[in-house]
């Protein structure tokens, strides 16, 4: 069956007609009167209503309305979905080319630059999407998440993407949420989509922002609150009277990077900031639909009024009296307020010299983002100061880029010594051509973008990369220096003294969106003459084969391959940078497994005995030894990709243990068929010695809430017992028994 790309009113006035039998169903069945957004979304999205919805515990199967993919996590989703047998994807669901554009020397150049080197996986995404039935964005066309806002999310909607900041389309109401490509494929082949039923945040806004507090500054604020950590499965739920003072794009932003406190997804209520922008980007009939379904697109009265009665915890925040926000190095939670930020520079000894400033970025790159930035630089340009090092924009979308070149944005920036970028993530996943600073050289950076680990920006283990609003990366960057506070400073530069008056910059643009090619493409009419060829020598493609089933044996004393130590996030397990080019090619991008991880026993970066850990995995593989790792706290946070779990599960991952897990990858590990589990006890980590063989027992009697053993034999021959838990529940052990999802899907 065909069905459209785009979010049809159609579309949406049937699921909002469908709510208001549903949640009468469903309040009759929880015994709640009122309901959170949060759960208004999820329950008239619901595979059926018979399903168990406790919080935090109950595995929930929803039907989402759409899937979003981007080109570097897609190859994987799409290979899996072309072992599905389905002709034709279930959902509307669309790819888009922005990871895989390096930085150089500017759009046009670096652009054409992809296209060419790039060639082989974008000719076979969008074969796919021809075939199957995809939409289909081409490189240069924007960042997945800002062109999915300018053009498909919908208040009250549902959404999964293989990216973990999908949770941006929250900015305009809806539930979107990041997943590895195994979920796609799965949602794209027709099934429900399943996830754990989240517990709910509710985050108070009271007041109202003002000066050089930008909605950015919100979610900066929160890392620091909550870490990264402190959001898994659960869902950040925004109201209260401050919600109206953030602009549509601006709410996005908070939802964005609420990816950065591990949470399953964030959300904002429907409101009046919300019409200006569905009717700017040409979705006024959706507005109109919006407007009278409203009741359906926001908590109910009495939550605001007893907001603890209805989320599990809630945060209150005071707009008037927040301030900006810098946070870094290596994690957004290291927040502090742009005020205590000077001292803190002096006390850590970080380099005060800036030696990039970046703005832009699916995070942060909107009209209004661009415009108060601009209204800096004009300050500064007005008395001669420009940017003393470089300065790289990334537009999110080439209507921002058209637009933003009309309205005399750009033309700004350009003098005061920006580099424009294509539209594309670029510096943000570590595609950046940097030949100013020597690999290993200590040097600070600030950009607006969400993310900040170790050696992501540049592959530089050495650089300093702090994240703020776009506002305060240009003042700072004008500045040249990481202690300067915009707020109360004066800038004193060859002679010249400025003190910067409060940003300022209209929310949408008043001409309207500039208009042109957007780099779009249909997928074909006819999709049955369409092949989809993957050349068996590729470098950068290959055809999946399937994982091995379960033998149904325990594992038995098999070994040790790492014990990371301490922060383990998915670009440590799964570098971007150099290896997005091999996203598409299992066997090419596993050797990069590990390589950013720290060896708990020798203090080694990917690295055992002075050997890249693949190479040691690759041993035991070509023995047919399985192996196990042992992680630390929040394991696999960070990024969707599923290369995280499919390179061990490919080189010979039996469980990883960790003391506990990030969501996506916890769902990703499970679904190719890896054992994640965690500790009981999460101080039996330090039992795990250098040199222990492990097995992992009870497997034959593997079932849900059960635990299972692992006994360590030390190099001594003494041993331990450990017990540990596992989440999985009686599907996804039929997964791990399947060999992966994969192979249960196809034998069923
Ligand atoms: C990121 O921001 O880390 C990425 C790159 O967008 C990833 C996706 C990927 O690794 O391809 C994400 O956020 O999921
Ligand atoms: Fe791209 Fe960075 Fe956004 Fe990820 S966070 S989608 S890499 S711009």
């Amino acid at each position: 069956m065909k069905n459209t790309i785009e979010t049809t009113p159609e579309q949406v006035e049937k699921l909002y007609a469908s709510m208001a039998d549903k949640l009468v169903q469903l309040k009759k069945k929880t015994g709640k009167k009122s309901l959170t957004l949060a759960e208004k979304i999820i329950f008239s999205h619901l595979d059926n209503l018979d399903q168990e919805l406790n919080r935090g515990s109950s595995f929930v199967l929803l039907r989402p309305d759409r899937v979003a993919m981007q080109d570097a996590t897609a190859q994987m989703a799409l290979l899996q979905f072309m072992q599905s047998g389905r002709s034709h994807t279930a959902v509307p669901s669309t790819v888009h080319c922005d990871h895989l554009i390096q930085a150089r020397v500017g759009a046009a150049k670096d652009t054409d630059v992809a296209v060419h080197v790039n060639q082989e996986v974008y000719d076979f995404l969008q074969s796919v999407c021809n075939k199957y039935g995809l939409g289909f964005w081409k490189p240069g066309a924007g960042i997945i998440h800002q062109v999915v806002l300018e053009n498909y999310a919908f208040p009250g909607g549902l959404m999964i993407g293989t990216d973990s900041h999908t949770p941006n389309a929250g900015g305009l109401g809806m539930l979107a949420i990041g997943v590895g490509g195994s979920d796609a494929s799965d949602v794209m082949a027709g099934l429900p989509w399943e996830v754990k039923m989240p517990k709910l945040i509710g985050v108070h806004l009271k007041g109202k922002m003002n000066g050089w507090t930008s909605a950015k500054d919100v979610i900066l604020y929160l890392c620091g609150l909550l870490t990264t950590k402190g959001g898994t499965d659960k869902i950040v739920e925004y109201f209260g009277p401050g919600v109206e003072s953030i602009s549509c794009t601006g709410k996005g932003t908070i939802t964005n990077m609420g990816a950065e406190l591990g949470a399953t997804t964030s959300v904002f209520p429907f409101d009046k900031r919300m019409v200006p922008y569905l009717k700017i980007t040409k979705r006024e009939k959706i507005a109109t639909l919006a407007e009278r379904y409203a009741e359906f697109l926001r908590a109910d009265s009495d939550v605001e009024k007893s907001p603890e009665k209805y989320y599990d915890q809630v945060v209150e925040i005071d707009l008037s009296k927040l301030e900006p926000h810098v946070v870094g190095p290596h994690s957004p939670d290291v927040a502090r307020p742009i005020s205590k930020f000077a001292a803190e520079i002096k006390e850590k000894g970080y380099p005060d010299k800036l030696s990039a400033a970046l703005i832009g970025s699916c995070t942060n790159s909107s009209y209004e983002d661009i415009s108060r930035a601009t209204h800096i630089a004009k300050e500064a340009l007005d008395k001669g100061i420009k940017m003393s090092q470089p300065f790289l924009v990334s537009p999110g979308s080439e209507q921002i880029h058209l637009t933003i070149k009309r309205d005399g944005q750009m033309a700004v920036l350009n003098s005061v010594g920006a580099t424009v970028l294509a539209n594309a993530c670029g510096p943000c996943i570590g595609q950046w051509k940097r030949d100013d600073i020597k690999e290993g050289t200590k040097n600070s950076i600030l950009s607006s973008f969400n993310r900040n680990f170790r050696g992501r920006n540049d592959s530089n283990p050495e650089t300093l990369s702090f994240l703020a609003s776009p506002d305060i990366v240009m003042a700072l960057g004008l500045a040249g220096r990481l202690s300067f506070n915009p707020l109360k400073d004066e800038l004193k530069v060859n002679g010249s003294t400025i003190k910067f008056s409060d940003p300022e910059g209209p929310e949408l643009p008043e001409k309207g969106y500039a208009t042109g090619d957007l780099g779009y493409l249909p997928p074909a009419e006819d999709s049955s003459k369409v092949t989809v060829a993957v050349n068996p020598k590729s470098e950068r493609l290959q055809l999946l084969e399937p994982f091995k089933p379960w033998d149904g044996a325990d594992f038995v004393k098999i070994p040790l391959l790492l014990k990371a130590k301490g922060k383990c996030t998915t670009d440590h397990i799964s570098p971007a940078g150099p290896w997005l080019r091999f996203r598409g090619h299992l066997d090419n991008i596993s050797n990069n497994m590990f390589v950013g991880a720290t060896n708990a026993f020798s203090g080694e970066i990917g690295k055992i005995n002075g050997k890249p850990v693949p190479e040691v995995a690759r041993e035991y593989k070509s023995k047919n030894l399985r192996w196990v790792v042992v992680g630390d706290e929040n394991y696999g946070e960070g990024s969707s990709r599923e290369h995280a779990a499919m390179s061990p599960r490919f080189l010979g991952a039996a469980a990883i243990v960790t003391k506990s897990f990030a969501r996506i990858h916890e769902t990703n590990l499970k679904k190719q068929g890896v054992l994640a589990l965690t500790f009981v006890n999460p101080t039996d980590y330090d039992k795990v010695k250098e040199g222990d063989k492990i097995s992992i027992l009870g497997l034959k009697n593997f079932s849900p809430g059960k635990e299972l053993e692992m006994v360590l034999t030390h190099e001594d021959n003494s041993e331990e017992k450990i017990r540990l838990k596992h989440s999985f529940n009686s599907e996804q052990i039929q997964w791990f028994k399947a060999g992966s999802a994969l192979n249960l899907m196809k034998n069923k």
